[in-house]
Order: structure tokens, then C-alpha cells, then sequence
């Protein structure tokens, strides 16, 4: 029994029923490979990657001997008109994996960060091509794009919002969960492609000369899973072409291998203008978010400013620390070594076999997958919204499975490295689960 000495009462913990967490805790005191530890001394097979963010599993060699390195040979640098080698490095590896013409990085600390960054981007390329009117920003329902002032704008959680001020200046297009139609698709849903048609109807309300860019993940994670429908995006990227609005994928859960490519962008055959991305990039070691821009967006930026005058007025004091850089190098040798980027196409037969086997048990009324991501969609309890999810995701827990329940869907995303006996394991338990939980 480690660490439950602890008083738990002075952590104001982030997105937690803080009260109930505190009568029943729940404290994961190591990792390794695929598995947590918990203070209770149970093993935890891992379904979630930790926070959508341990591609590479836990406890990666790699990955800990440079940040060991890094932390004795250079522990802090700054990045604002001073620079250090590895920032450098990592922007060149970064670009070397980013779908085509996506050559520029910028480095901050989160997803959070680095949406605001990419919005930030999208003014000021508009205003550097003398477009200064495009300020606009459309989001989407059901989006997740951080906690930021601006992630919370073109966010569309309403618990994300209604307690805060937004943006002026945002809107949203409506999300692609149709149920009714899709229940069930594997993969992606057929029917929904003419939802990217709103957009029209945004820029006929708008004006597009008053909207800078329209952001959209490519697969929505963090609002319950929600596969795009086929041919959507790609009506998104047309619209966009021909409007000259700037299209930003927000990838900080569908990149880095997740989809079985390394960006979904490049799964899908759709390249936005910007990609976002965030915890994959260090295995989730080190917090680091990443912004990749299109190189002729970048020197845009570049060339409108005077010679010798910072051009883009915006950075974080750990924008590419070193420790993070470092952490992201030696994730990236992993993923390649391993072939982690290709691996969710290979699993993703077993994966949606076994993810579909769920249809039928008690409550289960959806069940959607991409790549190496399910989401099983239960009923809501009529007095309790989002109770069931939660008796499911502590049921799992007890048994040993680490799920992460959100309204009351249960979402997956384990490791790339699993095994298809370890998607057995968890499928396994979470069907016994479902049985029970009434
Ligand atoms: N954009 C997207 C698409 C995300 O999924 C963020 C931005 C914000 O990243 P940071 O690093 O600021 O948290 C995210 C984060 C969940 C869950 O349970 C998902 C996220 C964070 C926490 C929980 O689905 N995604
Ligand atoms: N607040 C104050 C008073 C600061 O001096 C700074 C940075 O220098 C910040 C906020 C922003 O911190 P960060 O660069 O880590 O985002």
C-alpha cells in the first residue's frame, strides 16, 4: 500500500468530481510497457495510453535516457532570440513525418497552447497578406480544442463554455454524430459528407472575408469518438481552397500513430494548412504542443514584417525546452524503430472485430472505431446522464483495465505497442463489465 499516507485534500484536480475522488481514490504509482501499477499494489492493463497520449507505451528507454541526458547537459535554454541545437533538430524530424509542404514548426506546451498559437497564426497571415478583416473563426459542436480562451470558443463542449466568456467572433458548424443513420459503421460512416456543406452557410452568413480559419479534428476524441463521414473533409479542404479560409486540423489526439499513419491528415488524404498536435509527440513524457504550418504560410508571416523585426509576436517561455525536445527525439526513434506509425493498421482488423463483438450487451447502443481508437456508446441512465459510463469505467478499473468514460461513452486508445492478446484482455474484461453494470 504506497502512497495513500498522502492527504489528498490541497490537489485541486483538473477535470475531477474532486469530492468523490477523495472518498475512493484512484493513484497510479508506476508503468511499464503496457501496464500502470496502482497504489493498491493491482496491475492495470492501460486502454487509454494514459490520456490518449503513451503511444509508445510506458517506461520506453529510449525516451528516459534523453531526458536523463538532457536534464544533466542542458536544463533550460531560451528559445526567444537564442536557440539550442535539438529545437532545431526535432523541427527538421517533425517536418520530415508532416504530411507535404507542411515545413514549419512551432513549439509550446500543450494542445491548449497550441491551438491558441494556430489561431494566432491564422490572423496573422491574414493580416500579413493585407487581409486584416479575416478575424473570424469557425469551430465545431462536440469540438475539443483545450481549455484556452480561444480552444474554449471554437470548442463546442457546453461545460467547457458556459461558465466562461468566449471569443467574439467564432462560430460553429454542427457536428457529425447521426446516429440514427451510422449506428454501428465500422470505420467510417457513409452517410454525413453534406454536413461540411454548413460551412457554406457560415460563409454566406459571414462574409469569407471576415473568417480566418476553420478548425475541426479529424476524428473527434474527447467528445465520445466521432469518426468523419466519408468524404467530409475533403468537402471541408474544397470549400476552404476556394474561399481562401485557412483549414486547421486539430491532430493533438489522432497524431503520432494513432490512426495508422502518422497524422490523420495523411490517412485521410486531406493536408490542412495547420495540424496542431500535442501529447504523442513526447510519448506524453514531457509536456510539449506543437503547431506544423505550411511553409509558404510561414514565409508569409516572414516576409511582411521589416528586415531585422521579430515577425510573429507570440512564444511561451518553454517553447521548445530542452527536456521536451529531447523527449520528442528519442520518441520519435521509437516509433520509427518499432514501426508504431504503421502498427494501428495492422491491428485494426482485430481491434474492430473484437470492439463490434460488444453489440448486443445490455445498454450498448453504438460502437465506433478508427485506426487504433473505439468508443463504446452506452444509454444514458434517464435520472443520471453519464453515470452508467462512469460505473463502467470504475468496474473496468477493479478489474484491471484503465478506460476513460466521457458523457457515457467509454473511449479506448491503448498503446500501439499492445498485442492482440492484450486486446483479448481488454475486451474481455470490459464485456464482463458491461454484463454487470446494470
Ligand atoms: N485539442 C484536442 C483535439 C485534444 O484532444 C487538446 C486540444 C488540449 O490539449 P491539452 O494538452 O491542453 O490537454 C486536446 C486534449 C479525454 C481527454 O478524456 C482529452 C484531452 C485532454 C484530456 C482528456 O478525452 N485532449
Ligand atoms: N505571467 C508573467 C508575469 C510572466 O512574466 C510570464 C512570462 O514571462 C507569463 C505569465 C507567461 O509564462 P509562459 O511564458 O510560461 O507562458
Amino acid at each position: 500500500m504506497a502512497n495513500l499516507s498522502n492527504d489528498l485534500d490541497s490537489f485541486w484536480m483538473p477535470f475531477t468530481a474532486n469530492r468523490q475522488f477523495k472518498q475512493t481514490p484512484r493513484l497510479l504509482v508506476s508503468a511499464d510497457g503496457m501496464y500502470y501499477k496502482s497504489h493498491d499494489g493491482r496491475t492495470i492493463l492501460d486502454g487509454t495510453a494514459g490520456l490518449w497520449c503513451c503511444n509508445a507505451g510506458h517506461n520506453r528507454p529510449k525516451i528516459v535516457e534523453a531526458i536523463q541526458k538532457s536534464a544533466a547537459t542542458l536544463d533550460f535554454a531560451p528559445t526567444f532570440q537564442m536557440g539550442h541545437p535539438s529545437a532545431f533538430t526535432l523541427a527538421n524530424r517533425l517536418a520530415a513525418i508532416a504530411p507535404e509542404g507542411m515545413g514549419h514548426v512551432f513549439f509550446c506546451n500543450s494542445g491548449s497552447e497550441a491551438v491558441d498559437s494556430a489561431l494566432k497564426m491564422a490572423q496573422a497571415y491574414h493580416r500579413a497578406r493585407g487581409e486584416g478583416t479575416r478575424t473570424r473563426f469557425i469551430g465545431r459542436e462536440r469540438a475539443y480544442h483545450g481549455v484556452g480562451f480561444g480552444g474554449i470558443s471554437v470548442g463546442g463542449l457546453v461545460s467547457n463554455r458556459k461558465t466562461f466568456l468566449q471569443l467574439p467572433g467564432t462560430d460553429h458548424l454542427r457536428h457529425t454524430h447521426d446516429p440514427a443513420r451510422n449506428a454501428f459503421t465500422k470505420g467510417q460512416p457513409q452517410h454525413g459528407a453534406e454536413f461540411a456543406e454548413e460551412l457554406e452557410r457560415l460563409i454566406a452568413l459571414h462574409d469569407a472575408s471576415t473568417i480566418a480559419a476553420v478548425i475541426v479534428e479529424p476524428v473527434a476524441g474527447s467528445t465520445g469518438v466521432l469518426v468523419p463521414p466519408v468524404g467530409y473533409l475533403e468537402k471541408l479542404r474544397a470549400i476552404c481552397d476556394r474561399t481562401g479560409i485557412l483549414l486547421i486540423f486539430d491532430e493533438v489526439i489522432t497524431g503520432f500513430g494513432r490512426t495508422g499513419a502518422p497524422f490523420a491528415a495523411q490517412r485521410f488524404g486531406v493536408t490542412p494548412d495547420m495540424i496542431t498536435a500535442a501529447k504523442g509527440v513526447t510519448n506524453g513524457t514531457v509536456p510539449m504542443g506543437v503547431v506544423l504550418a505550411k511553409s509558404s504560410l510561414y514565409q508569409t508571416v516572414i516576409d511582411a514584417a521589416p528586415e531585422n523585426a521579430i515577425e510573429f509576436f507570440h512564444g511561451y517561455t518553454y517553447s521548445a525546452h530542452p527536456l521536451a525536445c529531447a523527449a520528442a527525439l528519442g520518441t520519435l526513434d521509437t516509433y520509427e524503430e518499432e514501426g508504431l506509425f504503421e502498427r494501428a493498421l495492422s491491428l485494426d482488423a482485430h481491434w474492430q472485430e473484437r470492439l463490434h463483438g460488444l453489440r448486443g450487451l445490455p445498454n450498448v447502443i453504438d460502437l465506433r472505431n478508427f485506426g487504433l481508437i473505439g468508443a463504446v456508446e452506452l444509454a444514458p441512465r434517464p435520472d443520471a446522464p453519464g453515470k452508467r459510463a462512469y460505473d463502467v469505467f470504475t468496474g473496468c478499473y477493479e478489474r484491471g483495465l484503465l478506460t476513460r468514460a466521457t458523457g457515457d461513452t467509454i473511449a479506448l486508445s491503448p498503446p500501439l505497442i499492445v498485442e492482440p492478446a492484450q486486446i483479448d484482455q481488454l475486451f474481455d474484461i470490459l464485456e464482463e463489465v458491461l454484463r454487470k453494470t446494470a
